[in-house]
C-alpha cells in the first residue's frame, strides 16, 4: 500500500470494541443459554427481525462512557481503538440517514461512533470501525440470514447501494480522521462490488488502513483468523484480533478471562513476528466495561510500561 502506514506499524497494540444489541441479551434468549460468540446470537437463537429488532426500543446504555473507554485503552498502552459501526444483525451504533435502524430510534438516542471518535481523538489515539459490509442479517437482500428469507431472493448488489455504500459513506465523511476499517465476513461479495467499497473509502479518507476482509485479496492489510496468532512471521503489514475470553460480544455466562501475564504474553509472541495485537473487551448492554476485564487491561497496561522502561 502507497498509504501512511507508518502509525499502523508503530502502533503494534490496540483495542476492539464488539458491542450493540446482541449485548443486551449477553447470551440469554427465551432461558436458553448460548455458550461462546453472543454476537451472533440472532442467527443462533434464529430470532426473526421483528423480534430481534425490539432490542432497539430498551437500548439504554445509560453507563457507557466514551472518554473513560478511551483512557482504558491509554492506559493499557493500546494506540487505536475499532469499534463495532454495525455488526452482522445490522444495528447501527451511529446516527444514520440510510437505515433507521440505529441507535437515534433508542431511548438513549445518542451517536455512539461519534462519542468515541472525539474521545480518541482528545486521547491522542487513533479511531478506527468495524463494518459488517455483507452479512446483515436485518435485511432480505443482506447475506446471512437464512431462518427467515429465501437467500436465492437476496439481492446483494441492491443491499450494498442502499445499505453498506450509503452507510460507509456517512462513516468516512462524518467522524473525522479514520485510521482503519476492519470489514468482515465478505462471503459472496464480487471483485467489482470490494472495488466501490475501496474507492469510496479512499476518496474521503486516502490514508485510511482497510483490511484484507474487504474480500478479493484487496485489502491494505492482513487480518488474521479470529484469535489466530500465526507460528511463523507473517510479511507485511497485518493484525491479530483476539478477544478477552470466548465470546467478542459480551456474555453473562463466560468468566474465562486471559490474564495480564497470558495477554502480555500474546501481545509480545504477535509484535515479535511483526504484527499489530487487536484485543477485544465487550461492554454490557448498560455501556459498562465489565469489571474484570478493565482491571485486567489496567494491569496489562502497567506491566507493558515497566517492559518499555527496561
Ligand atoms: C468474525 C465475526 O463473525 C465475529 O462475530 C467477530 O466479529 C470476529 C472478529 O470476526 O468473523
Amino acid at each position: 500500500t502507497d498509504k501512511d502506514y507508518q502509525w499502523y506499524k508503530e502502533a503494534k497494540f490496540a483495542m476492539f470494541i464488539h458491542w450493540g444489541l446482541y449485548s443486551e441479551l449477553a447470551g440469554e434468549h427465551n432461558g436458553k443459554h448460548y455458550y461462546g460468540i453472543n454476537e451472533w446470537i440472532m442467527r443462533r437463537a434464529a430470532i426473526k427481525t421483528g423480534e430481534y429488532r425490539k432490542l432497539a426500543e430498551t437500548f439504554n446504555p445509560v453507563k457507557w462512557d466514551a472518554d473513560e473507554v478511551a483512557q482504558l485503552a491509554v492506559d493499557a498502552g493500546m494506540k487505536y481503538v475499532v469499534l463495532t459501526a454495525k455488526h452482522h444483525d445490522g444495528f447501527a451504533l451511529f446516527d444514520s440517514k440510510a437505515s433507521d435502524y440505529n441507535i437515534s430510534n433508542t431511548p438513549y438516542k445518542k451517536d455512539i461512533v461519534k462519542q468515541l471518535a472525539k474521545a480518541c481523538k482528545k486521547k491522542g489515539i487513533r479511531f478506527g470501525f468495524y463494518y459488517s459490509q455483507m452479512q446483515d442479517w436485518n435485511e432480505k437482500d443482506g447475506f446471512g440470514n437464512t431462518w427467515e428469507f429465501d437467500a436465492k431472493e437476496a439481492n446483494v448488489q441492491k443491499y450494498m447501494e442502499e445499505k453498506a455504500l450509503p452507510q460507509v459513506k456517512e462513516l468516512v465523511t462524518n467522524y473525522g480522521d479514520i485510521g482503519c476499517i476492519f470489514f468482515d465476513t465478505p462471503g459472496p461479495i464480487k471483485h467489482e462490488q470490494v472495488l466501490e467499497l475501496k474507492a469510496l473509502v479512499d476518496k474521503y479518507q486516502p490514508n485510511c488502513l482497510i483490511n484484507s476482509r474487504i474480500g478479493r485479496g484487496l485489502g491494505d492489510f492482513k487480518t488474521l483468523g479470529d484469535n489466530e496468532i500465526p507460528s511463523e512471521p507473517v510479511d507485511g503489514l497485518w493484525e491479530t484480533c483476539d478477544t478477552h475470553n470466548n465470546t467478542w460480544a459480551y456474555s453473562n455466562f463466560d468468566f474465562n478471562w486471559k490474564t495480564p501475564k497470558e495477554i502480555s504474553h500474546r501481545l509480545i509472541d504477535v509484535i515479535s513476528k511483526g504484527g499489530n495485537y487487536l484485543f477485544n473487551i465487550g461492554p454490557k448492554g448498560d455501556g459498562s466495561v465489565p469489571e474484570v476485564s478493565a482491571m485486567i487491561l489496567r494491569e496489562t497496561g502497567k506491566w507493558i510500561a515497566k517492559y518499555k522502561e527496561a
